[in-house]
């Protein structure tokens, strides 16, 4: 059946991939794994002991596209998803794409006020949700005008759309689809503005499953990935949900926040072979093994990405746990990781290569592509690439510029071809007329046996000029006075340029973060 909708030949790098005419994505991810003999093989367990099959996840995902059908869900309409990472998410996600139906998982931790924009902004026709945002979300249903004609609760009381998925028929034909159809949104979690629907197509999935699991991180039928990263993240969805499933693998679940002791837990009793997660997580997991232990034995690999992963905390990883971190950089637009570090080949503190499959360019401010160890503008080209974003053509047509994707960020390349991160590129300051980058600054900081997290912004002196100013959450906090300031600045000037040592130490509880873990300078600003 997946030959017949689409083929990989992986005998070229990288792959080809051809795509048969009436391609969804469904049908490769889900019911190919019947025709492959999967039916019995578990696909998802949860971290309370759940287990599901291919073959009941088949049933139950065309469940669910009937379901939504029978609400009255036309093809082409929007699904909104404030679902935790559960089965559930899989169902209505692979379901409402198999019916030509088009999800929208969004972002759980956020607010009211994010959802009734966002209900608004996409016109869903539906909105469905884990009780447990039911505070958030119920508010923002009331508040948004127009909101979604219909709306339902994954479970709990009532008609739940768990109910009505297991009262659908188990039967579901494909809705004929083209690799470059619209096939599902994510919200883009930008740092300054509104969210904006990034729109992907069919094809994305399995471009990023080729280009990264099978082509750069190795993966394959046999491992059991467990990703901190949630599903409503573009890492979390290719890591926990199309990655697995493209493979014929196995996705541990976490429902709830992932804390070392949800981690380190999850980990002993699933055994997972491949861990995804955030710099922010590796360091607290870090802290944690200080204190305690951990069996992580059934490690093999694991991967970071989100932000850049400093190379003192691939060291001591990489000491105290034994394995490798991956860093990769990935977006929302580009769907996931287009620059990474391979099993074989790791530069610590970079990015890594180019992913075999996708094309990158460093520009500069005229446009021109930069020579090696010079900085500029990242931008990226591939097949994963998001069409548009919805209702923004002004956003599309800055950020997706031909075939090519503006990542927004500073990089630098050296002669060997590994990339050096160097900041969004709202966030770089320039210091003395030198551009300096917050991050160097912040991995030097990290360094520091004191220091836990470290973010460093622009602040203007006296004379109106911009200096660093760093914001540091100490692991023992007891440590917060001028004598470890002082400590910090001598740390700072060895191995960093003159201009880059940061003016000011502000000691805090903890650092603005976006829900993926991603620091946000602007609110230090
Ligand atoms: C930054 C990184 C340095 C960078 C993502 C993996 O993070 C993801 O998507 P987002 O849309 O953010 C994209 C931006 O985040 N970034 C991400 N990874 C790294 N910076 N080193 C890294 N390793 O500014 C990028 O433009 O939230 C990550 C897979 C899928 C993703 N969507």
């Amino acid at each position: 059946m997946a030959g017949e909708s689409v083929s990989v030949d992986r005998t070229s790098t990288p792959p080809e991939i051809t795509f048969a005419p009436g391609f969804n994505a469904a049908v490769p991810f889900i019911d190919r794994h019947l025709d492959a003999g999967r039916a019995d093989k578990i696909a998802i367990r949860t971290a309370a002991g759940g287990a599901l099959s291919y073959g009941e996840l088949a049933a139950n995902v065309n469940r669910a596209g009937n379901a939504l059908l029978g609400i009255g869900m036309a093809p082409g309409e929007r699904l909104m998803m404030m679902v935790k990472d559960c089965p559930e998410f899989f169902y209505l996600f692979w379901g409402a794409i198999k019916a030509g139906i088009v999800p929208v998982p969004v972002n759980t931790l956020w607010r009211a006020a994010d959802y009734t924009y966002v209900l608004q902004d996409s016109g869903c026709g539906l909105c469905v949700y884990s009780p447990e945002f039911a505070d958030e979300v119920v508010p923002a249903l009331a508040a948004a005008t127009p909101g979604p004609a219909h709306r339902f609760a994954v479970d709990g009381a009532g008609a739940t759309m768990a109910s009505l998925i297991a009262a659908a028929s188990p039967l579901l034909a494909p809705a004929p689809a083209s690799a470059s159809d619209d096939c599902f949104w994510l919200y883009s979690s930008g740092t300054t503005g509104k969210p904006k629907g990034t729109v992907h197509a069919h094809r994305s999935m399995v471009v990023t499953s080729e280009n990264c699991a099978v082509g750069t991180l190795g993966l394959s039928d046999d491992d059991i990935c467990f990703s901190a990263a949630k599903l409503f993240f573009a890492y979390g969805l290719g890591n926990a949900l199309s990655f697995p499933l493209w493979l014929g693998a196995t996705v541990v679940l976490l429902p709830g926040a992932p804390t070392p002791e949800s981690v380190f837990a999850t980990i002993e009793r699933h055994r997972p072979t491949v861990f995804f997660g955030v710099p922010t997580l590796y360091a607290a997991l870090l802290k944690a093994l200080e204190s305690g232990d951990a069996d992580l034995s059934s490690l093999r690999l694991c991967v970071s990405a989100g932000e850049a992963l400093p190379a003192d905390i691939y060291r001591r990883w990489k000491q105290r746990v034994g394995v490798d971190i991956l860093d990769g950089i990935g977006s929302t637009e580009a769907l996931h990781i287009f620059i990474c570090n391979r099993p074989d080949d790791i530069k610590p503190g970079h990015s890594g290569r180019v992913v075999p499959g996708y094309r990158a360019r460093i520009l500069d401010a005229g446009g021109n592509e930069v020579n090696p160890g010079d900085s500029g503008q990242l931008m990226i080209a591939g097949g994963s690439t998001a069409k548009y974003y919805w209702n923004n053509p002004d956003k599309t047509a800055t950020t997706m510029v031909g075939d090519w994707l503006n990542t927004g960020d500073t990089y630098i390349r050296d002669e060997q071809g590994y990339y050096l991160y160097c900041g969004r590129n709202d966030d770089m300051m320039k210091v003395g007329g030198i551009w300096c980058s917050p991050f160097e600054i912040e991995a030097k900081l990290i360094e520091h046996p004191k220091v836990l997290e470290a973010a460093v912004v622009g602040r203007a002196d006296d004379a109106e000029l911009i200096k660093p100013a760093a914001y540091i959450v100490l692991n023992d906090p007891a440590d917060a006075d001028d004598e470890t300031a002082t400590e910090l600045l001598q740390h700072c000037k060895q191995g960093l340029a003159k201009y880059k040592y940061p003016r000011w130490f502000n000691f805090v509880d903890s650092l603005p973060k976006t829900a993926t873990g991603k620091i946000q300078r602007f609110k230090l600003r």
